[in-house]
C-alpha cells in the first residue's frame, strides 16, 4: 500500500494544512477536548468565504456604500457587512463560544438560545481597512480568542474585557497578492497560504521571526502637524542616515504605509520595522481599536520576537475597559519600538 508522505508526522512539512497544524497542536496539549480545533476550522471556513467574495467585490457589482452606518459612524461598505455576518453564522452553532464581538456591532454577540454555548470568547474586526475596499488595497480579518472568565450559559461583556496578555490564540488573514492566514497560540507565529484550487491554508511561513531591528517605518506623515514634539523627534531621528555600526555605511529607513493595518503588520512582522498609529491632537486615543485590532497584533507580534507599545506600556498590559476603545500603537522590531519608546519619554 502506497502512504502519501507530506514528511514526518513530528515536523509540518510545506504540505501541511492548517487543519492538521491545529490538530498537530491539540495532540501535545494533555486535557484538550476540540474545542478550539473547532472554532478555529470555523474560522477558516469564514476566512475562505470571505476571500471568495473579496475576490468577486469589482465584479459582483457589491462596491459602493449601503449608506448605513456602524457604531463607529463610518459609512459601512457592503463586503463590511457581508465578511460579519459571513464570521458570526460561522462561529454561532459550534457551541464553542459563550460571546463575540465585532468591531460592526456596538454591543457583544449573543449566541442565539437554540445554539449550545462554550468556554471560548471571540473578538474580532471582520473586514479592517475596508476604506481601501474600493481601490483594490489588501484588506484583513483579525480575530482574538480568550478563555471566558464568568459562570452561567452566556458569556457577558466582561469575558470580552480582558487584557491582551489572556488571549488563548490571535490571527490576522490578509486579502492580498495571495490570502494568507497567520496566527499564533502564544508559541509561535506560523502563516498558511490559501490554494483557491483546493480551497485548503497550506504552511508556508513556519515559525515567523520579527527581525530585532527594521529597515522601513510605517506611519501616516499626513498628521505631522497633529503630533507631539516627541513624536516628530522620533521620526526625523528615524529618516537620519545611519550607520548600523561604527564605520559602516550609513542606511536610512524607508517610508511605507498603505492605510490599512494589516497589510502594514504583516509586512512588518515579515520584514522588520515599526508601523505607528500614535494618538495626536485629534485622536487623543488613536485611532486603533484595542480589543480587535492592537491586542491581537500584539500577541503575535510578541510571540515573533517583536513588541507592541502604546507608546510606554506593553499593548498586551493595558486593561480594556470599553469593548471598542482605541489605544495609540507602536509595533514591530523590538529595537524600533524601544527607540521609539525612548523618544517619547523625552520631556
Ligand atoms: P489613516 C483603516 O481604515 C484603518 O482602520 C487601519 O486599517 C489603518 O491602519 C488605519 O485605519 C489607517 O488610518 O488615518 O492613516 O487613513
Amino acid at each position: 500500500m502506497i502512504t502519501h508522505s507530506w514528511g514526518p508526522a513530528t515536523t509540518l512539512s510545506a504540505g501541511t494544512t492548517l487543519e492538521r497544524h491545529i490538530l498537530e497542536r491539540q495532540r501535545q496539549i494533555p486535557g484538550a477536548t476540540g474545542d478550539f480545533t473547532g472554532l478555529f476550522q470555523q474560522i477558516a471556513l469564514a476566512a475562505k468565504i470571505i476571500n471568495s467574495r473579496v475576490r468577486q467585490a469589482g465584479l459582483a457589482g457589491i462596491l459602493g456604500l449601503t449608506g448605513a452606518r456602524n457604531v463607529q459612524g463610518e459609512e459601512v461598505q457592503k463586503l463590511d457587512e457581508f465578511a460579519n455576518n459571513v464570521l458570526v453564522r460561522s462561529v454561532e452553532a459550534g457551541g464553542h463560544l459563550c460571546v463575540m464581538a465585532s468591531e460592526e456591532e456596538e454591543e457583544p454577540i449573543r449566541i442565539p438560545d437554540h445554539y449550545p454555548t462554550g468556554k471560548y470568547v471571540l473578538l474580532f474586526d471582520p473586514l479592517d481597512g475596508s476604506s481601501n475596499i474600493d481601490v483594490d488595497i489588501s484588506i484583513g480579518t483579525i480575530f482574538s480568542i480568550h478563555r471566558r472568565q464568568t459562570l452561567g450559559r452566556h458569556g457577558t461583556l466582561a469575558d470580552c474585557l480582558q487584557r491582551g496578555s489572556s488571549q488563548v490564540a490571535a490571527g490576522y488573514v490578509i486579502y492580498g497578492s495571495s490570502t494568507v492566514l497567520v496566527y499564533s497560540t502564544g508559541d509561535g507565529v506560523h502563516g498558511f497560504t490559501l490554494d483557491p484550487a483546493v480551497g485548503e491554508f497550506f504552511l508556508s511561513h513556519e515559525n515567523i521571526r520579527i527581525p530585532a531591528r527594521g529597515k522601513s517605518y510605517s506611519i501616516n506623515e499626513g498628521n505631522t502637524h497633529l503630533w507631539s514634539p516627541q513624536l516628530r523627534r522620533w521620526i526625523e531621528h528615524v529618516k537620519m542616515p545611519r550607520a548600523a555600526v561604527e564605520g559602516a555605511k550609513a542606511e536610512t529607513y524607508s517610508a511605507r504605509y498603505v492605510g490599512s493595518l494589516v497589510a502594514d503588520f504583516h509586512r512588518t512582522l515579515l520584514k522588520g520595522g515599526v508601523f505607528a498609529y500614535p494618538a495626536d491632537k485629534k485622536s487623543p486615543d488613536g485611532k486603533l481599536r484595542l480589543l480587535y485590532e492592537a491586542a491581537p497584533m500584539a500577541f503575535i507580534c510578541e510571540a515573533a520576537g517583536g513588541a507592541a507599545s502604546n507608546g510606554s506600556k506593553r499593548i498586551l498590559e493595558i486593561e480594556p475597559s470599553r469593548l471598542h476603545q482605541r489605544t495609540p500603537l507602536y509595533i514591530g522590531s523590538r529595537e524600533d519600538i524601544a527607540t521609539a519608546e525612548r523618544f517619547l519619554r523625552e520631556p
